[in-house]
């Protein structure tokens, strides 16, 4: 019998998926009350449930033990049962032994979900049939059938997927970076950044980004590697370049579309359209088509969203912003845009970061930060030399003190640089309960 680990999004698809082909299944997670559970009671009540821990003795006799992204194969349970050889995968593993319909697979530290949503909209805008899946929250085994039929499938893979995964042969594989994020999850950047380099195993085209060799896939550059960098474009390169004193996309010695023709903003979303054409480039896409879409594309919510302007002050949702390297791209997308300062609203759950590169884009463009949440008081050693500090207990007293320290030209920006699970539900909740706030001021 296969075991299904995690009794979440994932772990409900891998149900659905294996009753639906006729298979037996048991179901086991630490919690005692899971959030799927009712709905297995419901549908499935035939599913062996083992709940309130991992069941070692169960696990060792498994056929095949199916892992859910939020559990870790380091656990000890998990660990004896590959010491004896059982199998340890997770649902992407599943969907790519099934569909042999071209994926194009996309991680990175930050800018998967933009860069998925957007390639999902440029293959539909060059008239072609895709299915778009994985950590962006559509489970892959929800779209398994779908996917067979597509022309093309879009895949957001998480480092998490990536370690249970054995059998993707992408047909066009990016890493878009790599900065610090689930320190909690691993040893140290090595062992992240070497899950996230599973996804170019076996890949017919590569996609990397020249400015962070993180992301490199290997020492050689061949006619199936492409790259995209914010300076100048070169062969298979994009990048920008100077047209008439304007700043455009362009690729070799080819000038593609002024950024100004972008509603995405910031230079780390010119690097997430650069990054896009490259990925439809490797996957033969035609051109015009893909920069129709980019001057159609509005970026997804909680990314820099703009939510109002009160008193001349412009107020932004960047809750998605859960890592350094995230909230450091905001900051600098922003503060380079805007007459005043910012006023940055941060802080959560820092997953193990220690907060230090955010200095340097804070000394430059922040004038305070309100800081609330698990890590507040470590955010605020590092940042205290570099810029006003205010430390409060709530997200409506954060709202309140940045609305009284931002001034006409100044912009206040929610980008945590941490999860939000010690105070939220999830991302989306600390964003809308912001943007709220926010339009309820007076
Ligand atoms: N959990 C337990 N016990 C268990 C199993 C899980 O306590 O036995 C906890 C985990 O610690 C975690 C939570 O349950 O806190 C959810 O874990 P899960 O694996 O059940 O998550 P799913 O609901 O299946 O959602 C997962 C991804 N979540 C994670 O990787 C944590 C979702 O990405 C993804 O959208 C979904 O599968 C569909 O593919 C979310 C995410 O935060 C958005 N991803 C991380 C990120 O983007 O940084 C990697
Ligand atoms: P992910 O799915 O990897 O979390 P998102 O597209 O949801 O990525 O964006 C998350 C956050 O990452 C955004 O809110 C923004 O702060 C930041 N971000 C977006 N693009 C980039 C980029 N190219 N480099 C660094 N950070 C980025």
């Amino acid at each position: 019998m296969r075991i299904v680990v995690g009794l979440g999004k994932t772990g409900l698809s891998c149900i659905r998926s294996l009753h639906a082909a006729g298979e037996r299944v048991c179901v086991m997670d630490t919690r005692d009350e899971p959030p799927g559970l009712d709905q297995v009671l419901d549908q499935f009540p035939d599913v062996r449930l083992s709940l309130g821990g991992l069941d070692e003795d169960l696990l060792c006799g498994a056929e095949e033990i199916i892992v859910s992204p939020g559990i870790s194969t380091a656990t000890a349970p998990l660990q004896k049962a590959v010491a004896r050889g059982i199998p340890v995968v997770g649902d992407i593993e599943l969907f790519c032994r099934e569909v042999k319909t071209p994926i194009l697979a996309i991680t990175g530290s930050n800018a998967k979900s933009t860069v998925t949503t957007l390639m999902g909209e440029m293959v539909k805008g060059s008239g072609r049939s895709v299915v778009v899946g994985g950590n962006i929250g559509v489970p892959v085994l929800d779209v398994l059938q779908e996917a067979q039929s597509a022309e093309f499938c879009v895949l957001e893979l998480s480092s998490f997927q990536l370690e249970t995964t054995y059998s993707l042969r992408a047909h066009v594989a990016t890493i878009l970076n790599i900065s610090p994020d689930h320190l909690d999850r691993y040893p140290s950047m090595k062992e992240y950044t070497a899950a996230k380099h599973r996804i170019y195993r076996n890949a017919r085209h590569t996609v990397a980004n020249a400015d962070d060799s993180a992301t490199l896939p290997h020492p050689m550059f061949t006619e199936h590697d492409w790259r995209f960098t914010t300076r100048s474009p070169s062969a298979r390169t994009f990048g920008l370049q100077l047209n008439e004193s304007a700043s455009w996309l362009g690729v070799a010695n080819e000038a593609l579309m002024p950024v100004s023709e972008l509603r995405i903003k910031g230079r780390h979303n010119q690097a997430n359209a650069l990054a896009a054409l490259a990925i439809g480039s490797a996957a033969g896409l035609e051109m015009q088509h893909m920069l129709n879409t980019l001057r159609e594309f509005r970026g997804l919510a909680h990314r820099c969203e703009w939510i109002r302007e009160r008193d001349g002050v412009q107020w932004y949702n960047d809750s998605k912003g859960t890592n350094v390297g995230a909230t450091v791209a905001a900051i600098d997308g922003i503060g380079s845009e805007i007459s005043g300062k910012i006023v940055l609203v941060a802080g959560g759950d820092g997953k193990g970061a220690d907060f230090v590169e955010l200095q340097k884009p804070v000394e430059k463009y922040v004038k305070a930060a309100v800081l609330l949440g698990q890590d507040a008081a470590k955010m605020e050693r590092v940042l205290a030399p570099h810029c006003t500090i205010k430390r409060v207990s709530s997200l409506q007293d954060a709202v309140g003190a940045a609305a009284e320290l931002a001034l006409a030209g100044d912009a206040v920006l929610l980008s945590p640089a941490c999860a939000s699970l010690d105070m939220f539900k999830n991302y989306e909740d600390r964003g809308n309960q912001f943007a709220d706030l926010a339009r309820a001021l007076s």
